[in-house]
């Protein structure tokens, strides 16, 4: 079934850009995302309510709650069993992908310390010397050199550690470190708690919904606090904390007169000697010889997020648009890490004369170059890869090419620690305004598209709706590629928000949505809402603060969802977990988890109405903190 057909590209995306190049793959009779969303709906409800199960071979069972003789699965398990030991299943999935790419920075901090690795050097000396001061490393009489390894090998230790628990949590406030005492779901190393995870859901272990749904927390924590934090931590370390640049963004960031090299994925490790390579004079001259005016790198999803951040590399899309980057034609070669990358690309790059290449040996594509990077060898593949990516130039076919539109502006670039910076060295003046009401509270929004919501629709409506109601918007990963296109991190921006957001923006200089990296950066917002706690002495459950997945698709997001949650940050959602089969497990999570952690997930598709429940909810905790509330 062709998109054609059943849909229009108006009502799949509401970017512009997305839908003249839908068009042009409906012209081109080019398989997109939404035709095979559409293909496969309605999907099955015992797998969208959790109800299904295929842990083991005496299955697959599923729950019909309409049939007495089908609510136990041949084992025996529940409804309420069978969708915690998914959902915990699901934790554990997005806790070890952040945390895969976590460890990967550790192997890399090691081997530059050891001189292995070419092409990488430590950027941040000081914040190297911070972590390892956070992980009781004495660098007195050290060079970076020396700390690095050190540092890289205690870190190894929170992914399998013999501790008590993972050395960054200390980062959280008092209250919530008590509390997580308290409640036994203090991470004592990240691999444990993944691998836990899967040993409880094995058949005959863990048969407690509520024990399940207790380690879920713990195996989430084990992520933002740990794999996650390690690898935004790393990253700065290793290639620049962030500060405040402008960029570009959309699919008009692709260049018709230059080489268009295509940089997706997550990892920055790959992506970074890619920038390098691709600064060689020789491989400048040799695209001057292909007929090129040049080298032109973008990114999309949250690779792309990592090279916006740190080097102002422009973002040409989000997670449904990484199809359509290939749709333009222009694109000489897409190279990929990991995570979030369709396995459909290598097809449609075959529609072109785009070429497709896998750099992890652990994520390959169909039709896609296996071209594995090693710290050893990086730079040198960098190089090697750039070149091909030249050479193909001249097999552009120029009647397939179509970049729409112009570029939209952009600033992006805040770390905390440029946050800081630019509020002069410390918290009080954000505080203040906080307490003064200007700004009502802040929200994180985060995550994925999903072509089951109008790609991009929910974000914009939202944040629209939360800055026009004085609420500072944090983003990360696609969604701040929404927001980006359609304007918002401009400083004429400022324009669309409250009086009291506006005064603010305008006296510091930010645009009202700030762009605070990927999707494994979220660690930053979880750093900042910590700090804002211990400097008003309180939890951060107490704080006028929440996050918003309103187009997730991932694993990852539902981890994120669930440490935010277990930090005290209520979340919204937009499309529903696969928890509604058990109405105990649903209840807790949308309700109940907010007596035990002071947080919950609240689940709303429609925007409008998840807009003005989060402003609800930011006034309700300004009332409980005693400060001013319009509720
Ligand atoms: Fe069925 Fe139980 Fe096996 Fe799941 S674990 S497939 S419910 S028998
Ligand atoms: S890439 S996890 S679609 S944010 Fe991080 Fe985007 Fe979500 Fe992947």
């Amino acid at each position: 079934m062709k998109l054609a057909e059943v849909l229009h590209p108006e009502d799949c995306t509401l970017t512009s850009d997305g839908q003249a190049m839908l068009n042009k793959a409906q012209r081109e009779g080019i398989e997109t995302v939404w035709d095979r969303y559409t293909a496969q709906s309605p999907h099955c409800i015992f797998c969208e309510t959790g109800l299904s199960c295929r842990i083991c071979m005496m299955g697959p069972c599923r729950i019909n709650p309409k049939k007495p003789d089908e609510k136990r699965g041949v084992c025996g398990a529940d409804a309420h069993i069978i969708v915690a030991r998914n959902f915990l299943r699901t934790i554990a999935a997005g806790a070890a992908s952040h945390s895969d790419h976590g460890r990967e920075l550790v192997e890399i901090l090691k081997a530059v310390g050891e001189g292995r690795a070419p092409g990488y050097r430590i950027r941040e000396p000081e914040k190297l010397k911070n972590l390892a001061a956070e992980y009781g490393i004495d660098t007195a009489g050290q060079d970076d050199l020396s700390i690095a390894p050190t540092l890289a090998e205690a870190m190894e230790e929170d992914f399998g550690t013999s501790r008590k628990s993972i050395r960054l949590i200390n980062r959280a406030p008092e209250k919530r470190l008590e509390l997580w005492d308290k409640l036994g779901i203090i991470p004592r190393g990240i691999d444990r708690e993944t691998c836990e995870s899967l040993h409880r859901t094995h058949m005959g272990v863990d048969n407690d919904w509520l024990s399940l749904l207790t380690h879920g927390l713990r195996n989430a924590l084990a992520d933002g606090w740990g794999g996650s934090l390690i690898g935004t931590e790393l990253s700065d370390v290793l290639f620049g904390i962030p500060r405040p640049k402008s960029s570009e963004v959309n699919l008009a960031v692709l260049k018709e007169d230059q080489v268009n090299i295509v940089l997706h994925g997550h990892n920055p490790l790959v992506s970074e000697m890619i920038v390098q390579a691709a600064k060689s004079p020789e491989l400048q001259k040799l695209a001057t010889e292909q007929g090129a005016k040049g080298i032109n790198l973008v990114g999309v999803c949250c690779t792309g997020n990592e090279l916006l951040m740190r080097r102002g590399i422009p973002m040409a899309g989000n997670h449904l648009m990484t199809e359509l980057v290939l749709v333009t034609g222009a694109v000489e070669a897409l190279v990929v890490d990991y995570q979030c990358i369709m396995p459909s690309l290598g097809t449609i790059a075959q529609c072109y004369h785009t070429r497709m290449y896998s750099t992890s040996d652990k994520a390959r594509f169909p039709n896609a170059v296996a071209f594995e990077m090693t710290p050893e060898t990086a730079l040198e593949k960098a190089r090697q890869l750039v070149k091909e990516a030249v050479m193909n130039y001249p097999n552009r076919q120029p009647d397939k090419v179509s970049i729409p539109g112009r570029p939209v502006k952009q600033m992006t670039g805040f770390s905390v620690e440029s946050l800081l910076e630019g509020l002069g060295g410390s918290l009080d003046p954000l505080l203040d305004a906080i307490k003064s009401g200007k700004i009502r509270g802040a929200i994180g929004i985060v995550g994925c598209n999903n072509p089951r919501i109008k790609h991009d629709a929910a974000h914009r409506t939202i944040i629209q709706h939360l800055i026009a109601n004085d609420i500072l918007v944090l983003d990360t990963g696609c969604v701040s590629v929404a927001t980006a296109k359609a304007g918002l991190k401009t400083l004429d921006a400022i324009q669309q928000a409250g009086p009291g957001l506006k005064e603010i923006c305008t006296a510091v200089g930010i645009p009202p949505v700030l762009h605070m990296g990927s999707c494994v950066d979220n660690s930053r917002i979880l750093v900042l809402v910590s700090a804002i706690a211990n400097a008003l002495g309180t939890d951060i459950s107490d704080l006028p603060v929440a996050a918003a997945a309103p187009e997730w698709y991932s694993e990852k997001a539902v981890t994120i969802g669930f440490y935010a949650v277990a930090s005290g940050i209520t979340t919204f959602l937009g499309p529903m977990p696969p928890i509604t089969g058990s109405d105990k497990v649903a209840a807790a999570a949308t309700k109940g988890l907010e007596d035990i952690v002071g947080a919950c997930f609240i689940v709303e598709e429609n925007p409008e109405k998840a807009a003005n429940l989060m402003v609800k909810h930011i006034e309700k905790k300004r009332g409980g903190l005693g400060l001013d509330s319009r509720q």
